[in-house]
């Protein structure tokens, strides 16, 4: 096993390694920012290192001061958690260039997910089913530009190489805005990337948003662990999620989950993965794929029972997968609500001191949080302050039990998110399940 992991992250997903860790002996180096020393895994971790000041990009983005923490800790491996430099492909190679283990697959499969183009021509080659596009970057041509777009049909979506997560994207309705649209897509992705390579896809309109996830261990073995659907979100941040995607097509759902482990042993894929699908009309279309471990991964756990942060820890450690894919079986329903700091009104981030904590419990209820009575929320980082997880037996059970811990949850002193759960789980077409990707936005009134 690992000798001891650098987790060079923060928050409920740094006390969430940490705890993986212990359970498989391996010592921790809990890396932190001067704004962040009261977290509650540093107090909690075998060592603690303060590598720079509050900013992120002095701190939890800063390459060099991680590798040094690693180096005076005699660590072994680096757990990125997700977020920050999660996938970034120079930090997983400089990691293991500098003798230590990067929790997650190569620099070069990093690489070639973080460039969608890459990403898509990977998995179409492997089977996955991609979304009818321009099978590649689009051409400068302007004839073949519309020849591309009249094949595909209107709408289009153009979307940057290097964006993803809802970055660098315009959808164009009809060929008389098709090339301004492309030339302001391609501006705004040079500024903001570094990299102008854009590429045309069918803008599917009213699709679902359902992911796939798997782990494999670089070994020859890849297994799926079934599906999210994550389409309760508000501007590309998810609100709600839930496992296994309700309402899902059977025939369908068996040949993607396939082709998704398939597509891991044909780029060699190590560590745990999610691929992005759009879901529309009984149909999967692959959009991304994410190389690290995913803040809503707990949904995942529950229906499974499978740990995957501790398998990610086994896998870097160079052990074989724990399951065969017939091991894993999906049973019962989970859901996930993301807790945040922030404002009811403009979702606006809320730091400040938690005066009182309760965490909710009972049977089928999980709370991931680094919270305590006492604790202050920092302004510098993302607002997500907990997340709180229900199982039951089928979906019903499991939303009452999400109603019940919401009402039983309490985060005073600041603002949150809390009062918006209690108003989705009891509204009636996300009761009723397979909602789409824009339903929250249009009850929200955006
Ligand atoms: C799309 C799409 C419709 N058609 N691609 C947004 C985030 C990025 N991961 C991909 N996104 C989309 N790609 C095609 N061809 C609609 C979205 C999209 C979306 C996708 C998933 C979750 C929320 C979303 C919200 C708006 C748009």
């Amino acid at each position: 096993m690992l000798e001891k992991v650098v987790i060079a992250n923060r928050g409920e997903i740094a006390l969430r390694i940490l705890r993986a860790c212990k359970e498989l002996g391996i010592k921790t180096v809990a890396i932190h920012s001067q704004a962040d020393r009261d977290l509650m895994h540093v107090r909690l971790a075998d060592q603690a290192v303060c590598i720079g000041p509050a900013s992120s990009a002095l701190s939890y983005l800063n390459i060099p001061a991680i590798i040094s923490a690693a180096e005076v800790t005699d660590a072994t491996a680096i757990h990125p958690g997700y977020g920050f430099l999660a996938e970034n492909a120079a930090f997983a190679d400089q990691v293991e260039q500098s003798g230590f283990v990067f929790i997650g697959p190569t620099g070069d499969v990093i690489r070639l997910m973080g460039d969608k183009v890459s990403a898509i021509a990977a998995m179409k080659k492997a089977g996955v089913p991609t979304v009818p596009g321009s099978d590649g970057e689009l051409p400068t041509d302007p004839d073949k530009i519309h020849a591309i777009a009249q094949r595909i049909g209107y709408p289009v979506i153009i979307k940057a190489a290097s964006g993803g997560g809802g970055r660098g994207m315009r959808v164009v309705h009809s060929e008389a805005s098709l090339l301004s649209s492309i030339h302001v897509t391609q501006s705004e992705a040079a500024a903001a990337f570094g990299d102008a390579t854009v590429y045309m896809e069918k803008y599917l309109e009213n699709p679902r948003h359902v992911e796939i996830q798997i782990l494999a261990d670089g070994q020859g073995n890849a297994i799926h662990l079934y599906d999210r659907d994550c389409s309760m979100q508000r501007r590309h941040q998810k609100v709600v999620e839930e496992a296994p995607a309700p309402q899902i097509d059977p025939e369908a759902r068996r040949r993607v989950l396939q082709s998704c482990v398939d597509a891991c042993i044909k780029i060699g894929y190590r560590g745990a993965g999610t691929f992005e699908f759009l879901y529309e009309n009984g149909g999967f279309y692959f959009i991304e794929m994410n190389t690290r471990v995913q803040v809503e991964h707990p949904v995942t756990e529950m229906i499974t029972g499978v740990d995957i942060v501790k398998e990610q820890l086994r896998i870097a450690a160079g052990l074989p997968l724990s399951y065969k894919q017939e091991d894993i079986v999906a049973r019962g329903h989970a859901f996930e609500c993301r807790i945040n700091a922030e404002d009811a009104k403009t979702f606006l981030p809320s730091p400040g001191k938690v005066i009182h904590f309760h965490a909710p419990g009972g049977n089928g209820v999980r709370v991931d949080s680094h919270l305590y009575d006492g604790y202050t929320v920092p302004p510098h980082y993302d607002s997500l302050i907990a997340k709180l997880i229900t199982y039951g037996e089928d979906r019903e059970t499991a939303l009452i039990r999400m109603k019940n811990a919401l009402d039983e949850l309490l985060v005073e002193g600041i603002r949150t998110n809390i009062a918006l759960h209690q108003e989705i789980v009891r509204d009636a077409h996300f009761m009723e399940g397979g909602v789409n990707i824009h339903y929250l936005e249009k009850k929200l009134g955006l």
